[in-house]
């Protein structure tokens, strides 16, 4: 029996824990008491790795549709089939009718997030669509415009605050995102125990909210609203002297713009009074190690991208950007564009590098969003989408508009799929491409340390070899690569990868300040070329980076002390980053963009504008994980039921009880799901978690299939998204509810 050290990686805590492995079986999942992250903290769905490694419904060879079913065949069969298809697509209608999707599993996958850019560079296509444009687009494009890099993501210093507000969050359920603080409400607890508050602004009294200093309800989508009060309070109070401050462009224009935003003028529409607007606002102005946190309540609805803008307005105002206990800069341990290169400036960033073929949507951070995908598969003409690469996604049931993305999937000629089940879209697939087992495969959580509230990296090793039907992300990911580039599916991948490496390295040896700078490259690839090929990319990306020894040129780490140290390894709390983490052209935090002054026109508006009757919001649910932890029993759980909640004055109204069948509708759509009444939702306000339907896997999935709940995005669409971002509105769309008649 083994006990081995790895990270759950099912969500973005990214907790230490502790497998014990018997007979290559895992056969229980405990909590890593020694890591400095987590420091002993999982949930449910952690410990139920085992479970999800035995469930026999998972994807465990290549599959293969033939004569209309998906049925078991060789890698060599599935990459020939792949291989002929996507050969004579790109022949006929060239690169722009490939495309890739790549959804929220790839954020936990090593290689995936390693080489997806890749996949869609080598087939030649701009139709990169990724989950970001359905979750945290508006806040990656602030911090571009602002600090001129899309993944300068700040996250609350909650182990050194003292004032910690959460605005559209429920990390008590979701386990936090975009920002990595495993055990969220044991950390919550000791802010307060430190005789420091917490305060969740929400629609809905969460689990969050029960446990925080104070819950103030808020309008859904009101949060720009309030913001904007609270920032004009701020500056009326005056902001206090801080580097960040000290940045900020063109205040002026800012101090104009915010003007007619009195807590007087937004308190209706948000929801909140104006006394405590300005009581909330003077407290977070006098608490010295104070910060603000918001999620996809705040991403995801009306005001999105301005919302995001707000925000950095009122940590800046109140003194907290950047300051120990506030909202800081982490200093991810793998390089990012950040943290190398000249310090403080940079080629600063721009949304709209190009546009889509059909509506004209605008790239966001190198991807088109979303809520154009569907329309390219299904808009004839040239350019329209005829191949689609699904990595680790599940896009019928995560988009909004489902019924329409379901008929454009059908529509294509290739749809390859790499999961682990045969979901909604998986189950469509001409070819689908398993992952490796977890002990099949190494890990670190790459993407997610980019926001962890400490500046720490926790690599696991690749516990056994893979067996003869078992292939690593990255070799399918490589191949799929060499089928596109017409070198055929059996090419030397080591060999492509290295020109790719060399090319980085030769790069980095001659950008100024870069940790190898005038470095001879032959030297670096030498010292690379003596590990593993799939940990060259690591070994690089961390010697490199931060914290890295610049291949000897000084003290400091590489892939070897991750190695030496499973439990992770921990380069202390975060540290004030301005200007340093700067790349923005002007070197200073860029505030002022047209856009937001269209925003605050839009956002005047619609203070003013009638509400309507019910306003729908989303919920995420302790034991599920977006569309796919519905096949595990041991997850099923009376909090766990796919209701539309409302809220008792409401039901009243409605004449309805809990278990009454409700007709939840858009002008376009309509689903029928039942109520659950609950004093947690403010009146006008139903809460329908996202991610259930699964009445079109036919059966397939035997657990989720016998409890299939209703698929929220049938009636979610894209008519209004965010209009910077064209990121999806997933919350706040005005519903009708009616009860229907039990026959
Ligand atoms: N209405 C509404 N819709 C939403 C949201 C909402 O709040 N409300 N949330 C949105 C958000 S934030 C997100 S991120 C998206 C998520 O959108 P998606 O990422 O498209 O959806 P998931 O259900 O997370 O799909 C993950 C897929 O990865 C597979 N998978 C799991 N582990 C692995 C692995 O190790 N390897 C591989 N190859 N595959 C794996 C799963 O089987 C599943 O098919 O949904 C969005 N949709
Ligand atoms: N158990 C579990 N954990 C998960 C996931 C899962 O499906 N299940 N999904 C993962 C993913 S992909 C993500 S992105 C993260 C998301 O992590 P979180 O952002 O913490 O996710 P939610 O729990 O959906 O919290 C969003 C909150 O916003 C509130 N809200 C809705 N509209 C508004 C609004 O207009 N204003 C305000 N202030 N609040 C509003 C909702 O009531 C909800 O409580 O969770 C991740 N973790
Ligand atoms: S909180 Fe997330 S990372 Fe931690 S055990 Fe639970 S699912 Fe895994
Ligand atoms: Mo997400």
């Amino acid at each position: 029996m083994d006990h081995v050290r790895t990270t759950c990686s099912l969500c973005e805590a990214s907790c230490g824990a502790v497998m014990t492995v018997e007979d290559g079986r895992i056969l229980k999942v405990v909590a890593d008491r020694d890591d400095a992250l987590s420091g002993g903290f999982i949930c449910a769905k952690g410990a139920a790795i085992p479970d999800l490694e035995a469930d026999p419904d998972r994807v465990r060879t290549p599959l293969l549709r033939k004569n209309g079913e998906l049925q078991p065949a060789s890698w060599e069969e599935a990459y020939a089939f792949i291989d002929n298809r996507l050969t004579a697509i790109l022949e006929e209608h060239g690169p722009q009718a490939t495309s890739v999707y790549v959804g929220n599993a790839a954020a936990h996958n090593l290689n995936i997030i390693t080489y997806f850019e890749d996949l869609a560079k080598a087939l030649g296509t701009t139709n990169l669509f990724t989950a970001a444009s359905l979750d945290q687009n508006p806040r990656q494009v602030m911090s571009g415009l602002l600090y001129g890099d899309e993944f300068a993501l700040y996250v609350p210093d909650i182990d050194r605050s003292q004032l910690v507000w959460i605005m559209g969050a429920n990390p008590a359920e979701s386990n936090g995102s975009m920002m990595v603080a495993p055990g969220f409400l044991g950390r919550m607890q000791k802010v307060h125990e430190r005789g420091g508050r917490t305060v969740v602004f929400d629609p809905r009294h969460t689990m969050t909210a029960s446990r925080a200093s104070e819950y103030v309800p808020i309008t859904p989508s009101g949060d720009a609203a309030f913001l904007a009060g609270v920032a004009h309070t701020l500056l009326k109070l005056g902001p206090p002297e801080t580097t960040a401050l000290s940045l900020v462009d063109d205040l002026g224009t800012i101090e104009k713009w915010l003007a007619p935003f009195t807590p007087a003028a937004v308190a209706d529409a948000c929801g909140i009074d104006a006394e405590t607007i300005v009581r909330l606002a003077t407290e977070l102005r006098e608490t010295e190690a104070a910060t603000v946190y918001g999620r996809i309540g705040t991403t995801t609805q009306l005001f999105s991208s301005l919302t995001c803008w707000l925000m950095d307005m009122v940590n800046i105002f109140a003194g907290n950007l950047d300051v120990i206990g506030g909202s800081m800069f982490p200093k991810p341990l793998l390089a990012q564009p950040n943290t190398i290169g000249p310090s403080g400036v940079g080629a600063g960033f721009t949304v709209g590098k190009w546009k889509s073929r059909v509506s004209g949507a605008p790239e966001v951070v190198g991807q088109m969003p979303m809520a154009c995908m569907a329309e390219e598969m299904d808009t004839p003409g040239e350019g329209k989408i005829r191949a689609l690469f699904c990595l680790a996604g599940n896009p019928i049931t995560a988009s909004p508009d489902t019924q329409r993305m379901a008929t454009a999937i059908d529509g294509l000629d290739l749809l390859v799929c790499l999961d682990i089940y045969q979901g909604e879209t998986a189950s469509k697939a001409d070819v689908v491409l398993p992952s490796p087992p977890r002990l099949a495969r190494a890990n670190y959580d790459a993407y997610l340390y980019r926001f962890t509230v400490r500046n720490y990296g926790r690599y696991t090793q690749q516990y056994r070899a893979l067996e003869t039907h078992e292939r690593s992300d990255r070799e399918t990911l490589l191949r799929l690569m060499a089928i596109a580039q017409g070198h055929g599916w059996d090419a030397d991948i080591d060999a492509l990868e290295d020109a790719t490496l060399v090319a980085t390295v030769e790069a980095m040896t001659q950008l100024p300040e870069s940790a190898i700078e005038g470095r001879n490259p032959k030297e670096i690839m030498t010292a690379l070329r003596a590990l593993e090929p799939m940990e060259r990319r690591m070994d690089f990306g961390l010697r490199i980076g931060p914290f890295g020894d610049g291949f000897g040129s000084r003290e400091g780490i590489s892939l070897q002390t991750l190695k030496d140290s499973p439990q992770g390894v921990d380069c202390g709390p975060l540290v004030p980053r301005l200007p340093e983490a700067l790349r923005t052209v002007s070197g200073r935090i860029e505030a002022v963009h047209d856009i937001i002054g269209t925003e605050l026109d839009r956002l005047m508006t619609w203070l003013g504008e009638a509400r309507p009757r019910f306003t729908l919001i989303g919920r995420r649910q302790l034991r599920s994980n977006n569309s796919w932890f519905h096949n595990l029993k041991k997850m099923q759980h009376p909090t766990r039921e796919c209701t539309a909640q409302i809220n008792p004055q409401d039901a009243a109204t409605l004449g309805v009880k809990s278990g009454d069948l409700l007709r939840v509708s858009t002008p376009k759509a309509a689903i029928d799901i039942p109520a659950e009444v609950s004093d947690t939702l403010s009146p006008g306000v139903v809460s329908i978690p996202h991610g259930w339907g699964h009445e079109m896997l036919d059966g397939k999935l035997n657990v989720a299939s016998a409890n299939p709940g209703v698929n929220v995005n049938r009636i979610i669409n894209y008519d209004e998204v965010d209009p910077l971002t064209w990121n999806g509105r997933l919350n706040g769309m005005p519903v009708d509810i009616t009860k229907l008649a039990i026959n």
